[in-house]
C-alpha cells in the first residue's frame, strides 16, 4: 500500500487479518494522511464525527469518545493514533518513503518500486491509497520566493504553533479550507486580508460539544447511524428529502430551508430537495435564499454582494461549512480584497502587489487548494504494460474501471481511486467499501492461486461512459472546481474532467457486489 492515511491504515489491518504479507509506504514522517498534514487553525470534519470514524470494530466504537460534533484536526489525529496503537499497525508502516516510480514487470507479474532514497522493492500487488486532496498547489504568481515574511500552503502548516497576535496576515483562497481558517484566526491576528478570486456558497456548520450522555446514546445507535449512512447517496447521515420542490408552495420551501439552515452539518446541501442540485430553476431559487442569509449577516451591503457567488449556484461546488465566517468580515481588522476587481500582479518582498496597491504582510497563507483526485497519481511515475505511463493515459482525464483499476496496469488496485464513489462521499464510509472490496479480492486471488488481475478495455470504456452520463444529470458538471478536476495552477488542468462517480454510494456498492457475483466481471484474473 502507498499512503498511511485513513484508507492505508484500514487496508493494512484487513490484509494482515487475512495473513497477507502487507506493508504501507508513507512519504511523510508519520501516519494520518489528511489529518497529519492539515494542521491549520479551524481544520475539522464537516461530517458528523460519529459518522466519520471507522465502523469495522465494535470495540473501537465502544471505546472512542468524540468530543465535538464536528471534530477538530488534533483530535482526529489522536483518533487515528488510537486506532493504529489498538490494532498494532505501526510496525507495518515505513515512513519517509516517497514512491517516485513504479514499473510493471509483465513476465514476473510484479511491480518494482523506486523510492526517493534510492531503495528498490518489489511487490505482487500495489494498492495506492494516496488520497484525493494530497497534492497541494500554490498559485503561479511571480515573486513568491522574494517574500521576506513567513508563507506556506495550508496543507503544509508548520507543526509548531505560530503566535499570530502581532502579525499582518494574508489568506489567499476562499474554498472549504479558507472558510475554516479565516474566522478561526480573525480575532487572534493584528490584521487579516482575504484575497478572494471567486466567493463560494457557505452554510453554518453548527458545531457543539458531545457530552458523556450524548456519546453513550450515540454508541447505542451506531448500527442505526451506519445503516443510515449506507442508504444515503453521499454516505452521510443526510440524504435528500422525499418532498418535491415543485409540489411545495413558496412558503413551504422557505420554511423548510430556514429549518435546514439552522441545523448542523451538510443537511442544507444533501437533505435538500433533489431538484436543487439537478434543475437550474430550483437551484436559482435556493441560491437566492442563501444570498439573503449572507446579506443578513454582513453589515456592509457592498461587501455582502462581493461575498455572494454570481458565476455558479449553490451546491454545484463543494459547500464550505462555516462558523462565523460572514461575521468575520464585520470586524475592523478584517479586509476583503476582491482580486476579480484588482488582480494580484505578483508577490513582493514586503507582501502582495495587486493592480491597485501593495499590501504589506508578515505571513501569507496559501489556501489555494489541490491538484485534486489525480494529482497524487500524476506525481508518481506509474509505468504499466509496454511502458505505458499512467500520466499520459490520463492526460485528458482519468479512465478507470470502477475507480479500482486502469487497463494496462495489472495488479494495481486503487483504494478510493478516481471515478469511484469515495471521492464524492463521506470519505471513510466509501473507504471501508473500497478497502473491503480490495481485500476480499486479495483473499480470492490467494485462495485460487491467481497471480494477476487486469480490467478489460471494454469494461473501462463502459465505466467511463457511465461516469460521463452521470455528470450530465447533475448541475455540478458546471463547476469550475475540484469536482470537475479544474485547477488553474497546474499545467493542463485548466480543463474540466470526469473525476467522480455521481451515482451515489448505494448504487456503487451494488455494482461492486454484482461484479464479484459475476466472477469479477470486467476483469481478467489469471
Ligand atoms: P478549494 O476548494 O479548491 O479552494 C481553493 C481556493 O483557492 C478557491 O477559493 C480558489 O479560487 C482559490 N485559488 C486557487 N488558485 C488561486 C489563485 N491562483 N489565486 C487566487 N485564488 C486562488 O481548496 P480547499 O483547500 O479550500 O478545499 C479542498 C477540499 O479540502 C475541500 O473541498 C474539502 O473537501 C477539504 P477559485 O474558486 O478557484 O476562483
Amino acid at each position: 500500500m502507498i499512503g498511511a492515511g485513513v484508507a492505508g491504515i484500514y487496508a493494512l489491518d484487513r490484509l494482515r487479518n487475512l495473513g497477507v504479507d502487507a506493508l504501507v509506504l508513507e512519504a511523510g514522517d508519520d501516519f494520518g494522511g489528511t489529518w497529519y498534514w492539515n494542521r491549520y487553525p479551524g481544520c475539522r470534519f464537516d461530517s458528523e464525527s460519529y459518522s466519520y470514524g471507522y465502523s469495522f470494530s465494535k470495540e473501537l466504537l465502544d471505546e472512542w469518545h468524540w468530543k465535538e460534533r464536528f471534530s477538530p484536526q488534533p483530535e482526529n489525529l489522536k483518533y487515528l493514533q488510537y486506532v493504529v496503537e489498538k490494532f498494532g499497525l505501526r510496525d507495518g508502516m515505513r515512513f519517509n518513503q516517497q514512491l517516485e516510480k513504479a514499473e510493471w514487470d509483465d513476465d514476473a507479474n510484479r511491480w518494482t518500486l523506486h523510492l526517493g532514497g534510492g531503495d528498490v522493492m518489489t511487490c505482487d500487488l500495489l494498492l495506492p491509497a494516496i488520497g484525493l486532496l494530497s497534492a497541494p498547489t500554490l498559485p503561479r504568481y511571480e515573486g513568491q520566493q522574494d517574500f521576506t515574511g513567513q508563507s506556506f500552503h495550508t496543507y503544509n502548516w508548520p507543526k509548531e504553533p505560530i503566535d499570530m497576535s502581532q502579525m499582518r496576515v494574508a489568506v489567499i483562497g476562499t474554498g472549504a479550507t479558507g472558510v475554516q481558517i479565516i474566522p478561526a484566526i480573525a480575532e487572534n491576528v493584528k490584521s487579516l486580508h482575504v484575497f478572494q478570486r471567486r466567493p463560494n456558497w457557505c452554510a453554518p456548520l453548527k458545531n457543539g460539544l458531545i457530552s458523556d450522555e450524548e456519546m453513550a446514546d450515540i454508541r447505542k445507535r451506531y448500527d442505526e447511524i451506519f445503516a443510515r449512512c449506507a442508504e444515503t447517496p453521499g454516505g452521510f447521515i443526510h440524504g435528500p428529502t422525499d418532498g418535491s420542490f415543485h409540489d411545495a408552495t413558496a412558503q413551504e420551501r422557505y420554511e423548510f430551508w430556514d429549518d435546514l439552515y439552522d441545523k448542523p452539518g451538510f443537511g442544507i446541501w444533501l437533505a435538500n430537495y433533489r431538484e436543487v442540485l439537478m434543475e437550474e430553476d430550483a437551484n436559482a431559487e435556493f441560491s437566492a435564499f442563501i444570498a439573503n442569509k449572507i446579506r443578513e449577516r454582513v453589515n456592509d451591503p457592498v461587501l455582502a454582494e462581493k461575498l455572494i457567488p454570481k458565476d455558479h449556484g449553490f451546491g454545484v461546488q463543494r459547500v464550505p461549512m462555516e462558523t462565523n465566517y460572514y461575521e468575520a468580515y464585520n470586524r475592523d481588522n478584517v479586509t476583503l480584497v476582491d482580486i476579480s476587481e484588482q488582480p494580484i500582479d505578483r508577490i513582493v518582498a514586503e507582501g502582495i502587489k495587486t493592480s491597485a496597491e501593495t499590501y504589506e504582510f508578515d505571513l501569507i497563507i496559501y489556501a489555494t487548494g489541490f491538484d485534486a483526485i489525480t494529482g497524487a497519481f500524476d506525481r508518481i511515475e506509474f509505468f504499466g504494460k509496454d511502458g505505458r505511463r499512467l500520466r499520459d493515459e490520463w492526460e485528458k482525464g482519468p479512465r478507470t474501471y470502477l475507480g479500482v483499476q486502469v487497463e494496462g496496469f495489472p495488479n494495481l488496485v486503487m483504494l478510493a481511486g478516481p471515478q469511484g464513489a469515495s471521492v464524492s462521499t463521506n470519505f471513510p464510509r466509501a473507504i471501508e467499501t473500497s478497502v473491503e472490496w480490495a481485500s476480499d479480492l486479495v483473499g480470492h486471488m490467494r485462495n485460487n492461486g491467481l497471480k494477476r488481475i487486469e480490467c478489460t478495455r471494454e469494461a473501462q470504456d463502459a465505466w467511463v461512459t457511465e461516469i460521463e452520463e452521470l455528470y450530465g444529470m447533475v448541475l455540478l458538471r458546471n463547476a469550475k472546481s475540484w469536482f470537475t478536476g479544474y485547477n488553474s495552477n497546474v499545467d493542463g488542468r485548466d480543463i474540466k474532467r470526469h473525476m467522480i462517480y455521481n451515482g451515489g454510494a448505494p448504487r456503487y456498492r451494488r455494482r461492486l457486489d454484482k461484479v464479484v457475483a459475476n466472477n469479477y466481471d470486467g476483469f481478467v484474473l489469471s
